[in-house]
């Protein structure tokens, strides 16, 4: 099947929810806390890492009482509804889903921001998760983007591919992955986890992280199961699935722009190439821009827009994992990996 090419995307991609909203959301949280509590407080549980618990839910690990969990997972899977010409951002957290999102909204809006002042585009006065919105808070939404028709649209999530909305799967739309070594990101879930779980649950150290995390027991882990089903996918449907690594962009993010807006169906034309119009996506996507225009101000009451940029590096587990540690942690990948060709 030839999938189609476009010039612009869906205005919906550019969602900043109100205050107003942001309580509407923690109320619908609760209620679907309500909703499906017996469904999933009787599943295999876990001590969480940033909430209290971590269920099991179809293979992997979910938080609960949060818009990343097991019941907005459970609602997106009886209510969501994908469209074939969607576009979906797949990542585990911490593999680089921030700049993923930036990457491809820049993308795929190029045209409806280029005659307009720089200072005024969406990655420099908000934070990129206020661009693209997850799926897994889509039912919290006053107006959930997935109602808009216009198209095509643009999502992100961290759910698994077993764990997928059935309408997704159906829809034969296209999906990115991106993932990252997982050295790097346990270290980043070390500094980010122990940000946000404030005082009276005190902080997990990286020995107790490293534990969790080698078994499998993280939000949305098992790492290596997650990471391994899409690259799946992507080798059985390489015009539906590309995978990426987070390494791979930061060794050579200009190509990987430009592959990446070749499969989205937003292709860059040699007028474009020329003029350099991928260069000014990738340095307005930097660590180094985003991560300035996110210092103050928050993601959501709680979560500081500046949680989401720290190093931005590739290889800074080093600093933080002991040699015993790296080894056992490659041990595994080398194990899970075993055949596939993906590397760091
Ligand atoms: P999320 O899944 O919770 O949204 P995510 O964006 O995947 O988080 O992870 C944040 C990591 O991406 C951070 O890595 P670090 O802790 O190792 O530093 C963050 O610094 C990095 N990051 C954020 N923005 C960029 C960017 N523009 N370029 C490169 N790395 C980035």
């Amino acid at each position: 099947m030839s999938l189609p090419t476009f010039t612009n995307a869906s205005p919906i991609s550019f969602v900043t929810p109100s205050a107003e909203e942001n309580e509407c959301q923690k109320a619908k949280l609760a209620l679907l806390f309500h909703r499906y509590k017996d469904k999933f407080t009787t599943l295999p549980k876990e001590n969480g890492w940033i909430v209290e618990n971590l269920y099991m839910y179809q293979g992997f690990w979910l938080m609960s009482d949060s818009l990343y969990s097991v019941e907005t997972v459970m609602a997106a899977q009886d209510t969501f509804q994908a469209h074939p010409n969607d576009i979906y951002l797949v990542t585990l957290p911490k593999s680089g889903t921030t700049w993923i999102k930036a990457l491809v909204f820049a993308t795929m809006n190029r045209n409806r921001y280029k005659n307009k002042p720089l200072s005024t585009h969406p990655l420099l006065v908000s934070n990129p998760h206020h661009c693209v919105p997850f799926v897994e808070d889509e039912s919290l939404r006053t107006n959930p983007s997935y109602l808009d028709t216009h198209l095509p649209r643009l999502f992100a999530t961290h759910i698994s591919y077993t764990s997928l909305p059935q309408s997704i799967l159906d829809s034969g739309c296209r999906l990115v992955y991106m993932c990252r070594n997982p050295k790097d990101v346990l270290v980043s879930l070390f500094h980010y986890v122990n940000k946000l779980r404030g005082k009276a649950r005190g902080l997990m150290t990286i020995e107790e992280m490293f534990h969790m995390f080698s078994k499998g027991v993280n939000p949305y882990g098992p790492y290596w199961d997650h990471v391994k089903a899409y690259y799946k996918v992507s080798l059985e449907h390489p015009t539906r699935v590309l995978f990426l690594t987070y390494e791979n962009m930061k060794v050579d993010t200009v190509n990987n722009v430009k592959r990446l807006a070749e499969f989205l169906g937003f292709p860059f034309t040699e007028e474009e190439n020329a003029k350099g119009v991928v260069e000014e996506i990738v340095s307005l996507c930097s660590f180094e821009n985003l991560s300035e225009v996110n210092k103050h101000g928050n993601f959501l009451e709680g979560v500081p827009n500046n949680i989401f940029f720290r190093e931005g590096k590739v290889g800074n587990w080093s600093n933080h994992l002991t040699t015993e540690m790296s080894q056992t942690l490659d041990q595994i990948t080398n194990e899970k990996f075993n055949g596939l060709d993906i590397s760091f």
